[in-house]
């Protein structure tokens, strides 16, 4: 059962990402909001990592693939020690290491550097067939933005990792029906999105992706089935905690205005962050 502990941990990322990204001036409110619940739960009851040591050869690895919500893991990776409260609010400013896509060669506890969308789980279908080749005890998992999954390279990582029976591999795809600007539907649908995956081999679970109880019951059910690579639908609200944000595709680019910025605060339960110009 998801205790109360984590569901302050949830309301708390949701509130720095929020301040993060205005105080840096710039970034993705909604594509970070739609992950908030999956990487509490990871970070705080499913990943073994350690900060202290963040290339540990064993460690689970996490790869956002996503790269455009790096806030949501600049924000958890502060809260687990990886980087620093001060590192975290360079975010936006002259000289920082944590840029609008992570960069693995700067920022401890990243493990791939994202942004350019599809290539995350090629990247983490590498590390799961090195894990299983080396008879290694590690997990691999990836988060993919739904709209990333149009891109090519997603269906040949997809294809290829039941071939090598990686059932130490999990995908989780932020199925917030979203991309840029405009609903996936009217662009280019994934439906019928379970029934692609499991043709390809893959063993497949569907959650509410902010519901925490059943991310954390379905991550501890891992794997799924043995030498079957592991894919959870996690259906989500893009903007998920600010009202005006919800499923509003603009605001995938947006900032708030002052205006805005007051009810976002009031929802959040925070003050309004203190802009700097720098
Ligand atoms: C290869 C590539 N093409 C285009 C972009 C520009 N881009 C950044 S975010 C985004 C939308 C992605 O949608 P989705 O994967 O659903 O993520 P969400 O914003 O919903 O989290 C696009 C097209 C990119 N980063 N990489
Ligand atoms: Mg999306």
């Amino acid at each position: 059962m998801v205790n109360r502990n984590l569901e302050e941990k949830a309301k708390e990322l949701r509130r720095t990402i929020f301040e993060v990204i205005c105080k840096g001036g710039g970034g993705h409110i909604p594509a970070c909001l739609s992950i908030v619940e999956i990487l509490t739960v990871l970070y705080e009851k499913i990943l073994r990592i350690n900060p202290n040591n963040p290339r540990e050869h064993d460690r689970d690895r996490f790869i956002l693939s996503k790269g455009h919500a790096g806030v949501a893991l600049y924000s958890v990776l502060a809260d687990k020690g990886f980087i620093s409260r001060e590192q975290l609010y360079t975010y936006g400013h002259a000289g920082t290491d944590l840029g609008g896509h992570p960069d693995m060669h700067k920022v401890p506890g990243v493990e791939a550097s994202t942004g350019a969308l599809g290539h995350g789980l090629a990247f983490g279908l590498g590390m799961a067939l090195a894990g299983k080749m080396d008879k290694k005890e590690y997990r691999v998992m990836v988060l993919l933005g739904d709209g990333e999954c149009q891109e090519g390279t997603v269906w040949e990582a997809a294809m290829s990792a039941p071939q090598h029976l990686l059932d130490n591999f999990t995908v989780i795809i932020d199925y917030n029906k979203l991309q840029a600007l405009d609903r996936l539907d009217n662009i280019i649908s994934l439906e019928p999105l379970a029934q692609k995956w499991q043709s390809f081999g893959w063993q497949v679970r569907e959650v509410d992706g902010h519901d925490m109880n059943q991310l954390l019951v379905t991550f501890e059910n891992l794997p799924f089935t043995p030498d079957k690579p592991n894919l959870v639908i996690a259906h989500t609200i893009k903007g998920r905690g600010i009202s005006f944000m919800e499923n509003v595709p603009i605001w995938h680019y947006r900032l708030p205005n002052e205006e805005e910025m007051n009810i976002a605060c009031r929802e959040l339960g925070i003050e309004k962050p203190v802009l700097s110009m720098t």
